[in-house]
């Protein structure tokens, strides 16, 4: 009897493992909000990024404030290796990070260990 509680808690232990890692999640998408020359978006980084994929205007300059309330030292810097962006990000305190939105394209963020990722997109 024990041994099929073993067998089975093994099996949903690995199926959830190839959920986190392989499931499509769904995706928190995020417009940023346009004022006369600047638009701006708030991100929250709570065991991830929400929004996880931000889209931007061209040639507006961006500003992106990331708060973190997660606790994990995981997510306590961000960075954007396109644009040479490599910011702490100390719990519960807004983090603003200024985007060049001169070329368009596709473009991403990440933690400092290069595990939780987020998506911009410039158009
Ligand atoms: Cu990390």
């Amino acid at each position: 009897m024990s041994q099929l509680i073993v067998l089975v808690v093994g099996i949903l232990a690995i199926l959830f493992i190839i959920w986190w890692f392989f499931g499509k999640h769904q995706v928190a998408t995020g417009v940023a909000e346009v004022a006369s020359n600047e638009q701006t978006i708030a991100i929250n980084v709570s065991g991830g990024y929400s929004p996880e994929e931000v889209t931007l205007k061209k040639g507006i300059p961006a500003v992106l404030t990331f708060t973190r309330q997660d606790p994990s030292s995981c997510l306590d810097h961000i960075v954007f290796p396109d644009f040479g962006i490599n910011k702490a990000l100390p719990k519960n305190e807004p983090v603003t990070v200024k985007i060049d939105t001169t070329k368009p394209g596709e473009y991403t963020w990440a933690c400092g260990m290069d595990m939780f990722h987020g998506k911009l997109t410039i158009k």
